[in-house]
């Protein structure tokens, strides 16, 4: 039986305007957070996970502590001097290796062992901002992406440019044009991702806007617009003063409680399982099982999976 937890309401007229959520709810709550390295003191430029410790660097210069490594509940384990000013860090779908894009460079580095990069591939064929992250696709092309202004420009795995696309209205919410937020991106579930002032938004294939959404006590500094970026199924961005990194679980396919990336019986199943459970007691799993995001796990999240059954977009 769930406590019933009363609570005075005021209610408080604001201007804000309404928002079309889209493919998100409106707003997340962090799921992890721990603190940025102790050794950095430059400015964030991102985290990464490998499966088994997350990496995150830092960027402002290319001499001093510019990566450190946590295990993966956050703790931090050492830091690094690899001699490169880096935009961003990341692997292929939370696996080693490690990859940095190193300012003002085409170049892409990958991490052989601990601290220690070599050149992995060279962009060409179309500019580069030299502040912009780069990011894997998560398209299954094994595409490198990156983004400034509003235009998403593809390189294939060979580094030859792919193509470009247009992000249709960028900057026309959020601050998202101003720099740095104009020169971020990340991917997951096939969507582009860009992130400004507290607020993620994901984009099609096409450029189209698909969702946004509030990340709640999301960062606003230019230290979190640089430090934005998603790691072990997170979006990550540090706080203003670049004191704790905060991750966002976001599900980017409905229904899907499980993470197998097909919404079956399977997931029914696990709703089942679940009814009545309370988060945080009962764990994240119990998180998961609120299919639809209204803090019980009851027969709405079962219907709401029913409603839903078929592969992931
Ligand atoms: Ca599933
Ligand atoms: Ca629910």
């Amino acid at each position: 039986m769930k406590k019933a937890l009363i609570v005075p309401v005021i209610v408080v007229a604001t201007p804000i305007a309404v928002l079309a959520d889209g493919i998100f709810l409106p707003s997340y709550k962090e799921e992890i957070s721990f603190l940025n390295t102790p050794g950095a003191n430059m400015i964030a430029m991102g985290m990464a996970f490998d499966g088994d410790h997350y990496w995150s660097c830092d960027g402002g210069g290319f001499k001093g502590i510019r990566l450190s490594e946590y295990d993966s509940d956050g703790t931090w384990l050492a830091d690094y001097e690899p001699g490169f000013d880096p935009r961003s860090i990341f692997t292929a779908d939370n696996t080693s290796p490690v990859y940095v894009r190193p300012y003002p460079t085409n170049t892409i580095l990958v991490q052989t062992t601990a601290g220690v990069f070599a050149d992995h591939v060279t962009l060409t064929g179309e500019n580069l901002d030299p502040q912009s992250s780069v990011v894997f696709h998560t398209d299954g092309s094994g595409s490198f992406i990156a983004m400034e202004g509003g235009t998403v420009d593809t390189w294939n795995p060979d580094g030859s440019h792919a193509g470009s696309t247009a992000l249709v209205d960028f900057g026309s919410m959020f601050g998202e044009g101003d720099y740095p937020a104009n020169r971020g991106i990340a991917s997951a579930a096939g969507y582009y991702l860009t992130y400004s002032s507290g607020f993620l938004s994901a984009w099609d294939a096409g450029g189209v806007r698909v969702g946004t959404t509030e990340l709640i006590a999301g960062g606003t500094s230019p230290s979190s617009h640089f430090s934005f970026s998603y790691a072990n199924d997170m979006v990550f961005v540090v706080d203003d003063l670049q004191v704790s990194w905060h991750g966002y679980f976001i599900p980017f396919c409905e229904g899907d409680v499980n993470g197998d990336g097909i919404v079956d019986p399977l997931d029914s199943g696990f709703v089942l399982a679940r009814f009545g459970c309370e988060f945080p007691g009962d764990g994240l799993n119990c998180l998961a099982a609120d299919a639809n995001g209204d803090g019980i796990v009851d027969p709405l999240d079962s219907g709401f999976v029913l409603a839903r059954f078929g592969p992931c977009p």
